[in-house]
């Protein structure tokens, strides 16, 4: 592959890894402000700056003014950032993605210069114009590279094929396959990735937070923000001196703040979670507030929260969406983010990116 950039890196470092902002411009920023980023660290945003959230072409806008022109600052292509090539080669099925995809910077470009879609327009049309107007923009992301090798990392957005001679990655594999952590590799380096929302990976406790696999070298980072109603903006910090390397993270995210007013001590059946892509529910026993069910393997019993539950068209069971079963311990005083305060009894909160139920009686005024 060409699109490999090798870095050589000054010790003491320190390594910032931000991935899959999808446009949240203002998460970009509390982000930086809150891991005090300045020009002597490297930072690295990995893939999936755009598409999905409110305001792709500012973050993208963003990122080209005052990030990528510091010698420091690295972005790896995406996914959502390959899109550009569907555009460039004319494919048909563009439009379709255009047409259906609200929150793309492809319709914002349009929106910014005044395009109207309609049934007649043709990706040739849509290429002409955008080519004309975002010049800069669309040679920025053309010439991103899609693997970062630097001291003993790599970053890049879904992951590497399993493979000695790594650095042949197919482009398309490196920047779309799912579940990276699930796999393994064989460069002698830790690889960093986004792209697959680490709560798809969670098996008794849904969490956000990144999560470094020591043995297989992988760290995945992606928080699921603007894909999970609890996701969040993380960053991955490594301290690199002559001596070791330590990983830590910190993360964003627009969730309201409240104060916990009481301790609470979990009931220890409440434990589990619905994840993407098993959201069949088998519902055994109705409680006020939780109904124990059978998950999608037909073992597993969990408490799901009432509200979750949908009946389908044929008389079946699914989660609404992906869920926490859990239920969080919290001590008095402790701070938390709300993200479900509308359901009886109990609130969904996230406490230091666990994500679980507590009596609505825990929680006093919001704080944010
Ligand atoms: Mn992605």
């Amino acid at each position: 592959m060409d699109k490999i950039k090798n870095v050589s890196i000054e010790l003491p470092a320190r390594i910032i890894v931000i991935s899959d902002i999808h446009g949240e411009l203002p998460l970009l920023q509390k982000l930086l402000k809150k891991v005090a980023y300045k020009p002597e660290d490297y930072l690295i945003i990995n893939g999936d700056m755009i598409e999905k959230g409110e305001d792709s072409s500012g973050v993208l806008r963003y990122v080209m003014k005052h990030l990528a022109n510091q010698d420091r600052v690295f972005v790896t292509e995406g996914n959502c950032e390959i899109l550009l090539d569907a555009l460039l080669e004319e494919n048909p099925k563009f439009v379709d993605y255009v047409r259906m995809r609200k929150q793309s910077i492809f319709r914002e470009w349009l929106n910014q210069i005044h395009f109207t879609l309609t049934e007649q327009t043709t990706v040739q049309q849509i290429k002409d114009t955008l080519t004309d107007h975002f010049p800069k923009e669309i040679d920025f992301l053309l010439n991103l590279p899609t693997i970062i090798e630097m001291d003993d990392y790599l970053f890049v957005h879904a992951g590497l094929e399993d493979r000695k001679d790594w650095q042949n990655t197919d482009r398309g594999i490196a920047t779309t396959q799912p579940e990276f952590l699930t796999k393994i590799h064989q460069a002698d380096k830790f690889v960093v990735v986004g792209h697959w929302p680490v709560a798809n990976y969670c098996i008794d406790q849904e969490c956000n937070n990144p999560i470094i696999d020591h043995e297989k070298k992988i760290i995945a980072i992606d928080g699921g923000n603007v894909m999970k109603s609890s996701g969040q903006l993380n960053a991955l910090l490594i301290d690199i001196t002559e001596y070791k390397s330590r990983f830590s993270y910190t993360s964003v995210d627009y969730l309201p703040l409240a104060k916990v007013s009481q301790n609470y001590q979990p009931d220890k059946m409440m434990q589990g979670l619905v994840n993407y892509p098993s959201y069949r529910l088998f519902p055994m026993e109705k409680g006020e507030h939780f109904t124990k069910c059978l998950k999608e393997d037909k073992k597993t019993s969990i408490y799901v929260k009432n509200e979750y539950i949908k009946e389908a068209d044929d008389g079946s069971f699914l989660a609404k969406d992906d869920l926490s079963c859990y239920q969080l311990e919290v001590l008095e005083g402790d701070e938390v983010s709300v993200v479900d305060d509308s359901c009886s009894g109990y609130t969904l909160v996230k406490k230091d990116g666990y994500v679980g139920w507590i009596p609505k009686k825990c929680l006093t005024d919001m704080v944010r």
